[in-house]
């Protein structure tokens, strides 16, 4: 459908110039749509398509992001960045959060957080930790949000046991016939099958406790703000649901604190980089470390690997499968992508006893 069709469907007030495609991002296909209006300068909006293979129960998972941004704003109302604390939604003509076109393809539309960049990789140490602080706000922004209210936007999400059953079926299956040439990567895989379950049976015991998470906290699902450097807004709240605290921290690690690209090809330059992993922590204790358990705490580092190796799986099955889960712009990315986890996995296993002392060391500082 064409994007002047589309944007028509929405309640915003200027000419539509034109539309380009935008981001990083792996699930949604995103567009940046530019406006003219008189007497006032021009205007961006993100436009999404929502990737309904993915998200299937578009109304729920749009009820959710009105909810918890709602929420949110309300958290903020009267401080300085009030109005670029989370996402707008822009409603369209009917009022409704998201348009659905006849074919069923269905369109969201959120407010461009001016002033504001996204990165791939950290800066510098300092980006992390204001990385962490905010993740860390938006933790303790949501402690009292009914989570009762929220769809599963995906079921078993960051349920590493299941993403592991799906990993071994997908070997089975073979259905794009790769199978045999990732040989070294679904050993690694499967030498580490133990580890999917550690956290599951923490909760399940009544050892952990439940929180409302973001589940996707990548470095690119934040906005910085330009002057001051500072992350000022998280994005990307498709997947905020019930989980474990572990899986905001410990996905942010896996993606910010690798010191290459999540599809780099020379793996000799993949590595978790210790001091942006303490930039890190240092920021996240000292936003929502009061509101933690001992035992929440103890599993920090172990997260880190956890997610890292989860992600690695998804990627080697959706490789195993024909690549029909995340986007991909060449061939093998997915492979490259699994192997800068398992990388990383591997790294993190060596500094691991590091990991746990720099973690102690903050605590103790606090
Ligand atoms: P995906 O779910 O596919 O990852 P995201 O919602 O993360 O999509 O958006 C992709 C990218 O678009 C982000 O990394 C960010 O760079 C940009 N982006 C998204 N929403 C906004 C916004 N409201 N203002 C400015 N940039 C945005
Ligand atoms: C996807 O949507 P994006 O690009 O922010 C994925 C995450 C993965 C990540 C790997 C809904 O995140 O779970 O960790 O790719 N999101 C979904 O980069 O599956
Ligand atoms: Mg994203």
């Amino acid at each position: 459908m064409e994007l002047n069709t589309i944007v028509s469907h929405f309640e915003i007030d200027g000419r539509f110039l034109m539309g380009e495609p935008y981001g990083c991002g792996h699930i949604n296909s995103t567009y940046c749509l530019y406006f003219d209006r008189e007497n006032r300068p021009p205007m961006r909006v993100i436009l999404q398509k929502i990737n309904t293979a993915i998200f299937q129960d578009a109304d729920g998972l749009m009820n959710n992001i009105t909810l918890v941004t709602e929420h949110i704003r309300k958290k903020n109302a009267g401080s300085p960045n009030a109005d670029r604390c989370t996402l707008t939604v822009i409603p369209t003509v009917d009022g409704e959060p998201y348009y659905r076109s006849e074919n069923g393809d269905c369109y969201r539309a959120y407010v461009f957080v001016e002033n504001s960049f996204s990165l791939q990789q950290v800066e510098n140490a300092d980006q992390f930790e204001s990385l962490a602080a905010t993740f860390g706000k938006f933790q303790n922004q949501l402690a009292d949000f009914d989570a009762s209210q929220l769809v599963e936007s995906i079921p078993n999400f960051h349920n590493t046991a299941k993403r592991f059953e799906a990993f071994e079926q997908a070997v089975e299956a073979d259905l794009a016939g790769r199978a045999a040439t990732v040989a070294d990567e679904i050993a690694f895989a499967k030498a580490r099958k133990e580890d999917a379950s550690l956290l599951l049976n923490e909760l399940r015991a009544g050892n952990l406790p439940l929180r409302v998470t973001h589940n996707d906290t990548k470095l690119n699902n934040v906005l910085f703000d330009a002057d001051s450097s500072k992350a000022v807004c998280v994005i990307d709240l498709d997947t905020v649901m019930p989980g474990l605290v572990h899986y905001d921290f410990g996905d942010s690690i896996r993606f910010g604190a690798s010191t290459a690209a999540e599809d780099e090809k020379d793996l000799s330059k993949v590595e978790m980089d210790l001091g942006l992993f303490e930039a890190y922590t240092r920021g996240f204790l000292a936003s929502c470390g009061k509101a933690l358990t001992e035992k929440e705490i103890e599993y920090l580092p172990f997260s880190a690997k956890l997610m890292t190796y989860e992600c690695g799986i998804r990627f080697l099955t959706d490789y195993l499968n024909g690549d029909t889960y995340f986007k991909i712009h060449y061939p093998d990315q997915n492979l490259d992508r699994c192997r800068t986890q398992f990388k990383l996995v591997a790294d993190m296993e060596e500094k691991m006893e590091a990991m746990k002392a720099i973690v102690k060391r903050l605590c103790q500082a606090q």
